[in-house]
């Protein structure tokens, strides 16, 4: 039974006991950093203590600006004099649409437990009186969209404070006057993504998981606001290290709060199959009992692959499911050997290479079980995409897998869905839509260009800017450095629109980071990997090129360590980051929170 999760109310990041891997000791979430028996400590403590001594640090927060979002707005028009404060008698008025209704009963969750305020939800009244939140129907909008605002107080001005069309499938627009804040928006995830930029205008006091007195004060101006491209996404390969669901409704939590709209599950992998399938049910029970180093492993129900996916609606992240094919398949061909080349089960994998499985891609047993894994995994699924993998077939002849990626591009859009596959597809033919997703470090590669020229759109996840399993630096406990390391100005300082040699911007789906799993066995550790860097992803998917801007980013990412702090959310204090800290005086030190501070003699 899966534990239940309630957002914002944990100060210890929820790390599943585990049971001890050869050469690691067992975690232990609250225990010291290092180990008095003397062995190498876990890297999820040195996670936890490198982010504890950076939140013991953190200075008290400056005042927000209306500017200081992250992702950076399209639009920002502060207002000195029209900053508002949320009273306790606050409430969230709302249309009639169940969607928007929706949106506006997360608003209120997000904000009741660091308020204590109640902030019921309620129909929006036209001339509403006394101060309310307000998600109203904009008059004039045609039936059937979801044109709505969210008003603290009541509404001043026009109702329709701009075309709401202008705003598209995912733009918003954020009004704060001191009598009112208001979100406009096309749909339901505009919506959000405007509660998205209203939770980081309040002070970071509003992450706390139980109620604290604060001036619960917002910039007062205008924020209109959309995204630069519609895929923003991150992986996480649940299948080197099993992630059970509460990890994974926690990392949908971070990736809703930076207006990351994807989340792609790498669910197959030499070391673990981890989702059922009906039809062959050994795959997870055989196919899902270990993980790298050992471990039980485990496997995800239809019902738990049911609930990953609708929290992930409810948030208006899309989950993009990948069964990883014709390589990276050993776990598969231990529950399964009839589809191995030689017939023969392989023994379990614990290990970390790559390239050396692969089905049989000219046995068509292969493809009834590729049309059956994919029909039911596509069936599971509300979103358009079905990720086939398709990297490191090493063993596999270049021409059988042209032929094998070929079918399965078939069969994918017999489901009704579209194709996603690392850009090894590339060199087999094209399929109507299909996406490749670029790993590569090179930022050239002319068969992934042909694709392109042929019909293909691209996702980029370079590996030497968005992997998120690559180690911020040489010490960095956990991780790779195949791609290099990847700091936070690394993971930001790139562009998606002119990163690949002959894929015009136009070619170009959107962006995702890849967190591996190898050497990440906890949340902690995920969290660790992804924080601070998923944020500049974020925002190179989200973010105008125009606003693209390092200094302003670092100072505007700064912001986010009290609230991570505040929520008990791990993060890597990355020394690149102003965050805002204090020095043993306890007076504000700009040096970085990872260095040590040392008082000087000249400080009064
Ligand atoms: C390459 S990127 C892989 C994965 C590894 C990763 C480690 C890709 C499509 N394949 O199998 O986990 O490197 O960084």
């Amino acid at each position: 039974m899966p534990r239940e999760y309630t957002p914002g109310v944990r100060t210890v990041p929820p790390t599943a006991p585990r049971p001890a891997e050869p050469g690691r000791r067992p975690l232990d979430p609250t225990g010291p950093a290092v180990d008095p028996t003397g062995h190498e400590p876990a890297a999820a403590d040195l996670a936890r203590a490198a982010a504890r001594a950076a939140a013991d640090r953190l200075a008290p927060p400056a005042p927000v600006g209306l500017g200081d979002v992250v992702p950076a707005p399209e639009r920002v028009e502060p207002d000195p004099a029209a900053d508002f404060t949320l009273p306790a008698d606050a409430a969230v008025r709302v249309s009639p649409d169940p969607a928007a209704r929706d949106v506006a009963e997360q608003l209120a969750d997000l904000l009741r437990p660091a308020t204590g305020y109640p902030l019921p939800v309620t129909d929006a009244a036209p001339a509403a009186e006394g101060l309310a939140l307000q998600l109203s129907a904009a008059p004039g909008e045609t039936p059937g969209t979801v044109a709505a605002g969210v008003g603290l107080g009541p509404v001043a001005g026009p109702a329709t404070p701009g075309p709401v069309a202008e705003l598209g499938a995912e733009g918003y627009r954020l009004d704060v006057t001191p009598d009112a804040v208001r979100i406009t928006a096309a749909t339901p995830a505009g919506l959000l993504h405007g509660v998205q930029t209203l939770r980081q205008l309040l002070p970071p006091a509003v992450e706390n998981p139980a109620p604290v007195a604060a001036r619960w004060a917002v910039p007062g101006g205008v924020i209109v606001d959309r995204p630069r491209f519609p895929y923003r996404g991150a992986m996480l390969d649940v299948a080197r290290h099993f992630f059970g669901v509460a990890d994974v409704l926690r990392v949908i939590d971070h990736l809703a709060r930076y207006k990351l709209n994807h989340l792609h599950l790498h669910l197959t992998d030499d070391q673990g199959w981890r989702i059922a399938v009906d039809g062959w049910p050994g795959l997870a029970t055989v196919g899902g009992a270990t993980q790298v180093g050992g471990g039980p492993g485990g496997a995800y129900t239809r019902a738990d692959y049911r609930r990953i996916v609708s929290y992930a609606a409810r948030r208006h992240v899309t989950v993009v499911p990948e069964i990883d094919l014709p390589g990276h398949t050993n776990a598969a061909l231990t529950a399964y050997p009839q589809l191995a080349p030689d017939g023969v089960a392989p023994p379990p994998y614990t290990g970390t290479e790559v390239g050396f499985s692969y089905l049989d891609p000219d046995d068509e047993r292969t493809y009834a079980f590729v049309a059956d894994v994919l029909g039911e995994v596509a069936a599971l699924t509300p979103g358009p995409w079905l990720h086939i993998g398709g990297d490191e077939a090493f063993k596999v002849p270049a021409d059988a897998y042209a032929r094998f990626v070929e079918r399965a591009q078939g069969i994918v859009a017999s489901t009704g869905k579209t194709v996603v596959g690392w850009h090894q597809i590339a060199p087999a033919g094209h399929a109507d839509g299909r996406i490749l997703q670029w790993w590569g470090t090179t930022g050239d590669d002319p068969a992934t260009a042909e694709a392109v020229r042929r019909g293909a759109r691209v996702i980029l996840s370079p590996g030497n800017h968005a992997y998120l399993d690559m180690k911020y630096a040489p010490d960095t406990p956990i991780g790779h450095d195949w791609a290099g390391l990847v700091d936070v100005e690394r993971a930001y300082r790139w562009d998606p629109g002119t990163h690949l040699a002959g894929v015009p911007a136009d070619a170009v789906l959107g962006v995702e980071a890849p967190l591996w799993t190898e050497s990440v066995t906890s949340l902690a550790e995920i969290e660790f990997m992804l924080l601070p860097r998923l944020p500049a992803l974020a925002e190179l998917g989200w973010s105008p090129r125009r606003t693209h801007d390092w200094a302003s980013f670092r100072r505007r990412l700064a912001g986010h360590g009290p609230r991570w702090h505040t929520a008990g959310i791990t993060f890597h204090p990355a020394p690149e980051i102003p965050w805002p800290t204090t020095g043993p005086t306890g007076l504000p030190s700009p040096r970085p929170a990872s260095q040590p501070t040392t008082p000087t003699a000249d400080l009064p």
